[in-house]
C-alpha cells in the first residue's frame, strides 16, 4: 500500500486562455474557445438568440477571469463552481455561459484522449441519429412540395407548420414575407432594429390545423413520423383540445403546446389526450422538468445542450428522464451553432433514451466559419470520428462577419394584447 495521495502525482493541465468570439455569418453566434498550457483548444457554444451579447459579456467579464489557471480536466468541478459560486442560479444567460465552458472542456478532454466525444460518454448506443426536418407552406400544395423536398433530401421524419387563414405571419412558415427580406422559417430572428410584430389568433389556428394534418396523412400515408410545434401559444384547455383533435393523425409529438413554465398545465393536457408531448426548448435546468418528468407529463425533453448547461447537465437530465421512459428530442434550430449541434450529436449517439434530433441546415457562410465533421445520410446524422467535438472555428473567417443586431418577432392579438410568440 502506498501512503502517497494519487492526486499529487497527477499534474493539472492549466487553462491559459479563453476567448469569446461573436460572429454573424448567416446569423449571430457566441463561441468560447478555451486553450490549455499544452496548446489543446476546445470550443463551446453560448448562442442565445436575440440576447447574444449578454452571454458574451457574462463570459468575458465574469467567467473568463475565473477560468485562467484552472485545471481543464476537472469538468464537473468547473460546472459546480460556476453554478454555485455565482450565487444567482439558473436563467438562460447563465446556463448558456456555463454550457459554453462545459462543452469546450469536454472537447479538450476528448481531444486529449484522442477520441470522438461520444466515446467518453460511453460509446455509441446506435449507428445513426434519426433527424427531423422542417416542412412548411402557406397552403396545402406548397406544404406538400416542401414535405416532398425534405423526403428527397433524406429526412425520414418531418415537422409540419402551416399558415392559418386570417393570420398574416405564423411561426415556422418558410415562404411568408420576412421583415428583413430573408427566408422566414426556422431563422425567425430578423436583422432589424426592433422586434417584428406578428399577429395571432388561437381559435383560427385550432380550427385550421387538424384539417391540414388530415390532408398530409391522406397524401403521405400512415407511416411517416409527423411532428408539430405549438410554440407556447395555447392555454391548457386549448392544448388539450388540439391534442385530442390530432389523435387520428398519429403525431410523433406535439411540441410546446403551452408556455410550460407552469409545469402543472401539462397535467390537464395529459388527462385529455394521448398525443405525445414534447417540451423544454426554453428551459435551462433539470429543475424546470422536475414535475414534468416525475409525474410523466411529457414524452420528450426538448432542451438544447447550449441552453441547459452543456453535456454535464444534459446527461443528468436525460438520465433522470430515462427512469420514466421519457426520451430526448434535443433542440437543434439554426440558432444553435455547429459547435452546440456537434455536442448534441455526441450525446444523442451515446445515451440510451434517444428519441429524435431536430436538424435544420446552417447557411453556407456559417459552414465557412465552422468546419464540421458530422454527416447526414439517409435521414440519419452522425458526429464523425474526429477527436473531440469534430468542429473547428476559422477565426479569420469569423472576423469577417461582425455582430448584427437581430431580434425574434413577438405576437399581438387582434385587440392589441401582447401574446406568447
Ligand atoms: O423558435 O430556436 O423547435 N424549434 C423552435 C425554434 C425556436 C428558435 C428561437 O430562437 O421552436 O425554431
Ligand atoms: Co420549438
Amino acid at each position: 500500500m502506498t501512503t502517497e495521495h494519487p492526486e499529487e502525482e497527477r499534474h493539472p493541465v492549466k487553462i491559459v486562455a479563453a476567448d469569446v468570439i461573436v460572429s454573424s455569418p448567416d446569423r449571430n453566434f457566441v463561441t468560447l474557445k478555451i486553450t490549455t498550457e499544452d496548446g489543446v483548444t476546445g470550443l463551446g457554444d453560448g448562442t442565445l438568440n436575440g440576447r447574444e451579447l449578454s452571454v458574451a459579456s457574462y463570459l468575458r467579464d465574469h467567467v473568463v477571469p475565473l477560468l485562467i489557471g484552472r485545471d481543464a480536466h476537472r469538468i464537473e468541478d468547473a460546472w459546480q463552481f460556476l453554478y454555485r459560486s455565482a450565487y444567482w442560479r439558473r436563467g438562460p444567460v447563465t446556463m448558456a455561459a456555463i454550457a459554453a465552458v462545459d462543452v469546450a472542456l469536454w472537447d479538450i478532454k476528448a481531444k486529449a484522449a484522442g477520441m470522438p466525444l461520444y466515446q467518453l460518454l460511453g460509446g455509441a448506443s446506435r449507428t445513426g441519429i434519426m433527424a427531423y426536418g422542417h416542412a412548411s407552406g402557406r397552403d396545402l400544395p406548397e406544404l406538400f412540395d416542401s414535405i416532398r423536398r425534405h423526403l428527397d433530401e433524406g429526412y425520414r421524419s418531418i415537422r409540419v407548420q402551416t399558415s392559418v387563414p386570417g393570420i398574416n405571419a405564423v411561426y415556422g412558415v418558410a415562404s411568408q414575407p420576412s421583415a428583413d427580406g430573408r427566408r422566414y422559417d426556422y431563422e425567425p430572428a430578423q436583422r432589424i432594429p426592433l422586434p417584428a410584430e406578428e399577429d395571432w389568433d388561437t381559435r383560427s389556428y385550432l380550427r385550421h390545423l387538424p384539417g391540414v394534418f388530415e390532408a398530409v396523412r391522406n397524401e403521405f400515408g400512415p407511416e411517416l413520423p409527423l411532428l408539430h410545434d405549438g410554440h407556447h401559444r395555447m392555454t391548457p384547455i386549448q392544448a388539450a383540445k388540439l391534442g385530442k383533435a390530432l389523435e387520428p393523425y398519429d403525431l410523433f409529438w406535439l411540441e410546446d403546446c403551452t408556455p410550460a413554465e407552469n409545469q402543472e398545465a401539462l397535467r390537464l393536457v395529459r388527462q385529455h389526450t394521448t398525443t405525445p408531448l414534447a417540451i423544454g426548448e426554453v428551459f435551462n435546468t433539470v429543475w424546470d422538468y422536475q414535475t414534468l418528468i416525475r409525474e410523466q407529463l411529457i414524452d420528450y425533453v426538448r432542451s438544447a445542450v447550449t441552453h441547459t448547461g452543456g453535456i454535464t447537465a444534459m446527461r443528468k437530465l436525460l438520465d433522470f428522464a430515462a427512469q420514466y421512459q421519457i426520451k430526448s428530442g434535443i433542440h437543434g434550430p439554426t440558432d444553435i451553432s455547429p459547435v452546440g449541434m456537434a455536442a448534441a450529436l455526441h450525446l444523442d449517439l451515446a445515451i440510451h433514451n434517444f428519441g429524435i434530433q431536430e436538424y435544420m441546415r446552417h447557411g453556407a457562410l456559417t459552414n465557412e466559419v465552422f468546419r464540421q465533421s458530422f454527416t447526414f445520410v439517409d435521414g440519419y446524422l452522425h458526429p464523425g470520428e474526429q477527436p473531440g467535438l469534430g468542429v473547428e472555428l476559422d477565426e479569420e473567417a469569423a472576423a469577417k462577419f461582425p455582430y448584427v443586431p437581430a431580434y425574434l418577432p413577438f405576437n399581438r392579438l387582434q385587440d392589441g394584447t401582447v401574446h406568447d410568440w
